[in-house]
């Protein structure tokens, strides 16, 4: 198995080479950490840069994520940690006008995998139902993802709605991204920001004191 076959199958979006490519690793007992940071997600960046250039376009891009996906799910049981108790409720979604939710339901994965019981939202999210999420599920984090720079301020109306509803000060909020940074985070008064799934679960156990 080479690493570059599976990127390249990713970036092609040929699903079933990809899965193969992914199964083999997982089988010969690779990093399953770095399949997924140093094959796929290292892959989606070449799909990203080929389609700002103009060299891939949306139905292309989406191949290349469902084939992400699908090498997403081989990967999962590699992954788990097998702990049953639960460190705290995240309830996780990507934002209003968003739809990419790939980084999202890697931030899921992991933060499942660490213990954490997770309440998926989806995508699309707008800010009245991740008010009533926090209602219906009483969980300590609220998660949201964006990807697109005019989906950011989503978040922002997600903080003042959960303030309107008077549930912020009984809650933490983490965001995440690749267009939003910590400065942002700190702007609209979120607690903490992540810039990636690793580092999504060490916040959330830093905002809920759990180890
Ligand atoms: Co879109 N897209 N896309 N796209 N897409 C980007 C984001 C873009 C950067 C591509 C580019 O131009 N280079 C660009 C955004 C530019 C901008 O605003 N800054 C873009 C665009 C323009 C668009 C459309 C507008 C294109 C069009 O229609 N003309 C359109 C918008 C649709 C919409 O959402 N309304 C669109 C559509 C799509 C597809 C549907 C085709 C597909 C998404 C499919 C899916 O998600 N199911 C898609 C894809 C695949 C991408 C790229 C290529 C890959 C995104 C990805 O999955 N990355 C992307 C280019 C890129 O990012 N390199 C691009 C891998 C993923 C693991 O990383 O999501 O960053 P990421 O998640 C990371 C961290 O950010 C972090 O952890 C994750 C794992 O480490 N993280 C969090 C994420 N959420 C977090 C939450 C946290 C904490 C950490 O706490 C809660």
């Amino acid at each position: 198995m080479t690493y570059k076959a599976l990127s390249e199958a990713v970036i092609k979006g040929d699903v079933n080479q990809a899965k193969a490519e992914t199964q083999k690793a997982a089988d010969g007992g690779a990093d399953p950490q770095h399949v997924l940071d140093d094959c796929l997600i290292a892959a989606m960046d070449v799909v990203g840069e080929k389609f700002a250039q103009g060299a891939m376009f949306v139905p292309q891009m989406l191949r290349s994520a469902k084939t992400m996906q699908a090498c997403v799910a081989v990967l999962k049981p590699h992954f788990r940690g097998g702990g049953m108790t639960t460190k705290g409720k995240v309830i996780l979604g990507t934002v209003k006008g968003d739809l990419h939710d790939i980084g999202k339901n890697l931030v899921a994965m992991m933060l499942e995998g660490a213990g954490f019981q997770i309440v998926d939202l989806g995508v699309d999210v707008a800010p009245e139902a991740f008010v009533k999420a926090v209602h219906e599920e009483n969980g300590q984090v609220v998660g949201m993802s964006a990807l697109l720079s005019t989906t950011m301020p989503a978040m922002a109306e997600t903080v003042k709605a959960l303030e309107n509803a008077g549930k912020r000060k009984e809650l933490k909020i983490m965001i995440g991204g690749a267009p939003v940074t910590a400065e942002y985070a700190d702007r609209i008064g979120a607690d903490s920001y992540a810039p990636d799934a690793g580092t999504a679960v060490t916040e959330a156990k830093k905002l809920l004191n759990a180890q």
